[in-house]
């Protein structure tokens, strides 16, 4: 599937937009999100042109995929610091009403979080 690099993370990742950085590495940006549903809400992106987890997983590098991991730790690390515990969630394609076009997780915590899977 092709990819948009007209959306909004392309363009944050060209420095058009300005975000507030949490960690960046060579393969990685992780930046504190626009609307955030926690006292901590962080989304942590390939810096590849990476639309869902089926283009990431099925064509990124060993690198990448490795780098992109770590950060998840990093960032989780920071948002522990806060309080125990956090929540990773990957909006994937339509159906997971994913609005942004770029592969991101959101890293959210700060808080005690409700159930979300019954
Ligand atoms: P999703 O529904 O999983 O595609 O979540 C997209 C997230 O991106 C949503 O929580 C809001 C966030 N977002 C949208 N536009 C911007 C932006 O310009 N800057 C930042 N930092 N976050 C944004």
């Amino acid at each position: 599937m092709s990819y948009d690099d007209q959306n909004i993370f392309a363009k944050i990742l060209r420095g058009e937009i300005p975000n507030k950085t949490v960690y960046e590495d060579d393969h990685v940006l992780a930046f504190e999100d626009i609307q955030p549903q926690a006292p901590v809400h962080v989304l942590v992106i390939p810096k590849g042109p990476y639309k869902s987890m089926n283009e990431f997983s099925a064509e990124a590098s060993d690198a990448e995929i490795v780098a992109w991991v770590r950060a998840i730790g990093k960032v989780a690390e920071i948002v522990e610091a806060k309080e125990p515990g956090y929540r990773l969630i990957v909006n994937n394609g339509e159906d997971a009403i994913q609005e942004v076009p770029h592969l991101h997780i959101h890293v959210l915590g700060g808080r005690r979080l409700g159930r979300m899977l019954q």
